[in-house]
C-alpha cells in the first residue's frame, strides 16, 4: 500500500451540524488520513430538522469534479468511503469511479455504508437497492449495514442472532471480505448488538459487541461509525476485534459527551435536532485515544 493514507469520501455536506462528510472528515484527519471530500449535497442542516435548504450535486457536476482530478493526476487514493446517496444514477457512477480507482491502485480499500433506512423503514428511493446489490457490493471491501440494511441487501428477515449471522454469511458469499453490522436490535437488556466479521487472510474471524443503548436519538452516528471503522481497520492492520472495540469506544465517548450536554437529561425525546448534534470536535482526544470499555467476544 502507498505510504500516504488518502481517503476519497463521497457523502453529504451540511453547513451546520454533523452528518455525512462533516461527521466523517474530522475523525479521519485526526487519525492521520488525508481526506478529499466530494459533497453529494450541500444542505443548510440535516433533513431531520423541520426545514432544510440547499443543493444536490448533479451527475454532470460529479463528472466535472472527477474530470478535473483525472486531468491533474489526482485520482490516486488508498481508501474510498461512501454513505447516504438518494440517486441510483449517481450511485452507479460512483461504482464505475471506484472500479477505475481500483485499476489505478489495486490495494485500494473501499468502505461502503449502504445507508438506506432503519427499523423497517427505507428513507432513500427503493431504486437504489438494486444498484447496491449489483454494482456496489461486488466492489466493497468493507460493508457496514445496520440490521435493516443487511435484510434489504440479502432478502433475509433477521429475528434472531442466527438469522443476522446468516445475512453476514450471505454478504461474504457475495464477495465482501469484511462485514460489519453497525447496530441491531438483537442485543439483550438495553443493549444494541454489533457484529464484525472478516475473511481476510484466509480464515474467518467473527466477533460481537454489546453496545449500551442510550435513551436518545442521534443523527450522523452511522457516518461517524464508518469513518472510525475505516481508520482503525487500517491502523490495526485489519484486526476486526481491536477495530470494533476502538470504534465503539470512541462512539460511546462522543455520545456520552453529547448526552451529558442535554439540558434536561430525562427528556431527551423533547430535545431539538440542534441540541442533539454530535459533540464531535470536543471529542478530539477520544478519537485519538479511544477508551475501550467493552470487549468484543468471538463468535
Ligand atoms: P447506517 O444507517 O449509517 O448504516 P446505523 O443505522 O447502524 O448506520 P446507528 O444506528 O446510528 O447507525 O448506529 C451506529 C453506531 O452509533 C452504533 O454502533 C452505536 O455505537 C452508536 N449509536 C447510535 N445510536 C445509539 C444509541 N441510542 N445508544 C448508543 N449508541 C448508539
Ligand atoms: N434519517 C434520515 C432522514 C436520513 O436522511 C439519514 C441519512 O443517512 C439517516 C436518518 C441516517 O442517519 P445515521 O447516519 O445517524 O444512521
Ligand atoms: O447519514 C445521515 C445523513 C446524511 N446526509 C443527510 C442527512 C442525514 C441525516 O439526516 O440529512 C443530508
Amino acid at each position: 500500500m502507498l505510504e500516504e493514507k488518502r481517503v476519497l469520501s463521497i457523502q453529504s455536506h451540511v453547513v451546520s451540524g454533523y452528518v455525512g462528510n462533516k461527521s466523517a472528515t474530522f475523525p479521519l484527519q485526526v487519525l492521520g488520513f488525508e481526506v478529499d471530500a466530494i459533497n453529494t449535497v450541500q444542505f443548510s442542516n440535516h433533513t431531520g430538522y423541520g426545514v432544510f435548504k440547499g443543493q444536490v450535486i448533479t451527475e454532470q457536476d460529479f463528472d466535472e469534479l472527477i474530470d478535473g482530478l483525472k486531468q491533474n493526476g489526482l485520482l490516486n487514493y488508498t481508501h474510498v468511503l461512501t454513505g447516504y446517496c438518494r440517486s441510483p444514477q449517481l450511485l452507479s457512477k460512483i461504482a464505475k469511479l471506484i472500479q477505475e480507482l481500483k485499476n489505478i491502485n489495486p490495494d485500494l480499500l473501499y468502505v461502503c455504508d449502504p445507508v438506506m433506512g432503519d427499523n423497517g423503514h427505507m428513507y432513500v428511493p427503493q431504486e437504489v437497492l438494486p444498484v447496491y446489490i449489483n454494482e456496489i457490493l461486488p466492489l466493497a471491501d468493507i460493508i457496514c449495514p445496520n440490521q435493516y440494511e443487511a435484510e434489504l441487501l440479502t432478502n433475509i428477515i433477521t429475528n434472531d442472532r442466527a438469522s443476522l449471522l446468516k445475512t453476514i454469511d450471505t454478504l461474504h458469499d457475495k464477495g465482501v471480505k469484511t462485514v460489519v453490522i453497525s447496530s441491531s436490535e438483537l442485543g439483550l437488556d438495553k443493549h444494541l448488538l454489533g457484529i464484525a466479521s472478516t475473511t481476510l487472510g484466509g480464515s474467518r474471524t467473527t466477533v460481537s459487541i454489546d453496545i449500551p443503548k442510550l435513551d436518545a436519538i442521534f443523527t450522523g452516528t452511522g457516518d461517524l461509525f464508518a469513518s472510525l471503522f475505516l481508520a482503525w481497520f487500517t491502523l490495526t492492520d485489519h484486526n476486526v476485534k481491536e477495530t470494533i472495540e476502538r470504534t465503539i469506544g470512541t462512539m460511546q465517548s462522543v455520545l456520552e459527551r453529547t448526552s451529558s450536554s442535554f439540558p434536561g437529561k430525562d427528556s431527551s425525546a423533547k430535545l431539538s435536532s440542534k441540541e442533539r448534534e454530535l459533540k464531535l470536535i470536543q471529542s478530539k482526544c477520544d478519537i485519538e485515544n479511544p477508551k475501550v470499555k467493552i470487549q468484543a467476544k468471538p463468535i
